[in-house]
């Protein structure tokens, strides 16, 4: 499958992230590409380079727990990846990239069937129009355990911001994640304006 909906700017870098089977790996396919922190960032698709915060400051777990809750997601075991802080649109304003994912299992490894109570997702934090606002960008959420029926399976996705990289040239970020299921994955592109966030694009393989 492979969607294409806008220039050759995102087909190329399309081609670059998918199946690259990791960050060193499309590094060394492009030179547009470099890779720090464990992200990949076009050096001139790049006007802003994000920070990583700290995963453990209490306010971004708080934001987490609150998010989960609103989706059924009771007593969450809250499990940060990664906070990114750039500034997206280029007002000067920083926004925040929240990934998280608890699937119950051990490293980054994603079962074939989600547990009760486990999730994953991208929130996106950003002032609107003078308030703190949160924003789904990504993800999935699994109340209740998948009940398998003749071995049967959800193959959740665990969610991760993986670049922000300005792809259309308009000055603003555009947020790239990466969903990886138990075996196969998928490169989704998005544009988040503060009214709304889009998918742009979606490269997936994988079985
Ligand atoms: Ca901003
Ligand atoms: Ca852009």
């Amino acid at each position: 499958m492979m969607k294409i909906t806008i220039g050759k700017t995102f087909v190329v870098v399309a081609a670059l992230l998918m199946c690259a089977g990791g960050a060193s790996l499309a590094a060394e396919l492009h030179p547009i590409v470099e890779v720090q922190d464990g992200y990949l960032f076009g050096s001139n698709a790049l006007p802003r380079k994000p920070k990583v915060i700290d995963t453990t400051q209490k306010a971004y777990v708080d934001v987490v727990r609150d998010f989960l809750e609103t989706k059924e997601i009771k007593q969450p075991k809250v499990k940060i990846d990664s906070i990114l802080r750039v500034d997206l649109d280029g007002d000067g304003e920083e926004e925040v990239l929240i990934s998280v994912a608890n699937y119950f299992a051990k490293a980054d490894r994603v079962p074939m069937r989600s547990p009760a109570g486990s999730y994953s997702m991208v929130l996106l934090r950003r002032v609107v129009a003078g308030k703190v606002e949160t924003r789904l960008v990504a993800g999935e959420f699994h109340p209740k355990a998948y009940v398998s029926k003749e071995g049967s399976f959800d193959a959740p996705s665990i969610y991760k911001v993986i670049a922000t990289l300005d792809l259309d040239g308009d000055g603003k970020l555009e947020v790239v994640v990466g969903s990886n299921y138990y075996e196969g994955e998928e490169i989704t592109i998005y544009r988040c304006d503060p009214k709304k966030v889009e998918t742009l694009l979606s490269v997936a393989c994988g079985a």
